[in-house]
């Protein structure tokens, strides 16, 4: 009977996950500003998605040894404010319920309010360490794009130098300015840190992570190489194809992510 119902429970949270999605384009104008959450829960039908989502983004990192301990985070707005990773718990284990409206973290609140205040058309943040990406975070230059999957940043990588840990709240303004100096930009590179993918839902923000740390895999892999860089063109080109409808960071790839991360770890008990 409970295994029925635990059934039932994950069949009507995937489903209501994968129809009403978290691209749910709310409305921004009164979105929070410096950390401020107001959490509006009116609409709880698209709120469950988004948890949904969230808490399949955080084990999905842990799948594929993207997260760090119980540190950095993922969020997604929703209302006038944000849903975010809760911290000290690790990320195999987040659920929907455990993911929270305010985090406990002020570097969280500060990098992803300062990314949220200048670019309305951004719906979900992940920020991480990945290994790959922290080398290229270290290297003179940063990220150079040399693959198809690559082509995703060409051109899109905005630059915030690190200031220590994230305490503050003057550091919002900089980060601001650095992601409105690379219009359309999709990441935030943080030199010696880490970096942010911004995105307009949970699972495009997700899957231009996985593709981002596979670039920096292949890059820090290529190093001390004669590089073949792509020409500029092709990698525009290549760019413009990825984001057509068809090729979205997410759309043909995140079904499969939460039926993987459904089998593996369950989402939603
Ligand atoms: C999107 O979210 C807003 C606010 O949460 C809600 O009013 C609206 O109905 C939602 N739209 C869809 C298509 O789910
Ligand atoms: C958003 O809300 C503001 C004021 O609440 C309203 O003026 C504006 O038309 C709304 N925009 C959309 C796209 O719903
Ligand atoms: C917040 O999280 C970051 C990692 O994302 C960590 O470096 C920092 O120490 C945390 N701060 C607090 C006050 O918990
Ligand atoms: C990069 O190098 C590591 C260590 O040699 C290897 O395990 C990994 O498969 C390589 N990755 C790529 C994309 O070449
Ligand atoms: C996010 C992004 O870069 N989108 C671009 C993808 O390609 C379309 C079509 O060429 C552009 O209009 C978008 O700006």
């Amino acid at each position: 009977m409970s295994a029925f119902l635990f059934a039932v429970t994950t069949v009507v949270a995937t489903t209501l996950a994968r129809t009403s999605g978290a691209d749910n384009k709310s409305n921004d104008s009164d979105r929070s500003v410096e950390g401020t959450i107001r959490y509006d829960d009116s609409d709880r039908s698209v709120e469950g998605s988004i948890r949904y989502d969230l808490s399949v983004a955080h084990k999905a990192c842990n799948y594929f040894g993207m997260d760090e301990l119980v540190w950095n985070h993922i969020s997604a707005r929703h209302g006038s404010g944000w849903l975010i990773t809760p911290g000290r718990r690790m990320w195999d284990a987040i659920e929907p319920s455990d993911i929270v409206s305010a985090s406990d973290n002020c570097t969280a609140d500060i990098i992803h309010s300062a990314v949220y205040k200048v670019r309305p058309d951004v719906k979900a943040i992940i920020h991480l360490h990945t290994k790959y990406a922290a080398a290229v975070c270290c290297i003179e230059g940063g990220f150079i794009p040399l693959t198809q999957d690559g082509s995703f940043f060409f051109n899109k990588v905005a630059t915030h130098e690190w200031e220590g840990v994230s305490d503050d709240p003057g550091e919002g303004e900089r980060i601001g300015k650095a992601v409105l100096s690379i219009p359309d930009c999709n990441i935030l590179l943080m030199p010696n840190h880490g970096f942010c993918t911004f995105a307009t839902s949970v699972k495009e923000a997700f899957i231009q992570a996985f593709y981002f740390e596979k670039a920096c895999e292949t890059q820090q892999n290529s190093t001390g190489k004669k590089l073949l860089v792509p020409p500029a063109e092709i990698m525009k080109k290549s760019e413009r194809q990825n984001y057509s409808d068809v090729f979205r960071p997410g759309e043909c790839e995140w079904d499969a992510v939460c039926d993987l991360i459904e089998r593996k770890y369950g989402v939603g008990r």
